[in-house]
């Protein structure tokens, strides 16, 4: 079993229930096991401006998965809940899933880089990650806490329930 940290994000098609139905599909998968899920966060797009907020979430979950069929069984589901890859680079989608980490590995291969490029600087992962993996640490030695002191909680809202 290894733990792996999953992203969630939705800015169409009633984001909450995607994000929702999207925990349910990650937590049927075979060999797996839901351990936690963050709270769910409001937050401004990254990329254009002119496309909706988005709702953002952070799951851990543990998996016998290898990382390349745990990446299938992601985008199988982002397929399954109604996602169209546009053209336009960081557009609205219905249901992004991003392999954040996968245990202590550092992985690169054409369709799958982990740590996630750009986990680093975006407020919608770190502070959701840091709720359910408050003394993280990346591969490279960092802690989660030196890069949330470098990344401001800004434009991000902690939704209830
Ligand atoms: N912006 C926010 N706030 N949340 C996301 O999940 C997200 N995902 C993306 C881009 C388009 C970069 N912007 C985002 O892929």
């Amino acid at each position: 079993m290894e733990r792996v940290y999953i992203g969630l994000g939705s800015n169409l098609a009633e984001p909450r229930q995607q994000i929702e139905a999207a925990l349910a599909a990650i937590a049927s998968l075979p060999g797996s096991c839901l351990a936690a899920t963050s709270s769910f966060y409001a937050s401004d797009p990254l990329g254009p401006a002119d496309q909706p907020r988005y709702v953002n979430a952070v799951a851990a979950l543990d998996t016998e998965l290898a990382p390349l069929q745990l990446l299938d069984a992601l985008q199988l589901i982002e397929l399954e809940q109604g996602r169209v890859r546009k053209a336009e680079r960081w557009g609205p989608r219905t249901l992004d899933l991003d392999i954040l980490l996968f245990g202590g590995r550092s992985l690169t291969c054409e369709r799958l880089t982990v740590p996630h490029y750009h986990m680093h600087a975006r407020a919608f992962v770190l502070y959701p990650l840091a709720e359910i993996a408050p003394q993280l640490q990346l591969p490279d030695g960092r802690l989660l806490d030196e890069l949330l002191a470098a990344c401001p909680y800004e434009g991000l809202e902690r939704l209830a329930g």
